[in-house]
């Protein structure tokens, strides 16, 4: 293939990548219900993923003083003592990764009881990596096609 018209393709492809709509099908929204148990200085799991869309339903219990989880960019903050589960619910309506973390002073580590909530599917990340692909073997390709023409003597034209 000429190196113009492998370019081209790159190119296009590489768009198509970044600006498609997609998902095409997206799952259907679901419930989820977590039990996120905390103790001095986690949360279990530490990681909640979810689809944009769903229902979360948190229950969460601690294990031995009094804890909360607060939920970045939602808002959700629930606050838990030993045997005095807490709970909350709330539509995963923002896609991408929120810390959630402790909300009660609970110990000398309690700045770093944090945990993650994902809520997916992370499109632009995949995008860009699809299309960083597309490019990078685009690129290779082209470039053979131009020192397999230079090989060959023949000139480096476009059309
Ligand atoms: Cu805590």
């Amino acid at each position: 293939m000429r190196p113009a018209i492998l370019a081209a393709l790159t190119i296009l492809l590489a768009l198509a990548a970044l600006l498609l709509p997609l998902p095409l099908v997206e799952a259907a929204p679901t419930e989820h219900h977590i039990d996120l148990d905390a103790r001095m200085f986690a949360f279990a799991p530490e990681r909640v993923q979810v689809n944009w869309g769903d229902t979360v339903h948190i229950t969460l219990r601690s294990e031995d003083v009094a804890h909360g989880v607060y939920v970045d960019g939602y808002g959700v903050n629930i606050v838990a003592e030993p045997g005095k589960p807490a709970e909350a619910s709330f539509v995963a309506y923002q896609r991408g990764k929120f810390r959630f973390r402790c909300s009660v002073t609970c110990g000398a580590l309690h700045p770093f009881m944090i945990g993650e909530l994902v809520v997916g599917p992370n499109l632009p990340f995949w995008r860009a990596g699809v299309a960083l692909l597309v490019v990078a073997v685009g690129t290779m390709m082209t470039l053979g096609a131009r020192r397999e023409g230079d090989r060959k003597g023949t000139p480096l034209r476009d059309t």
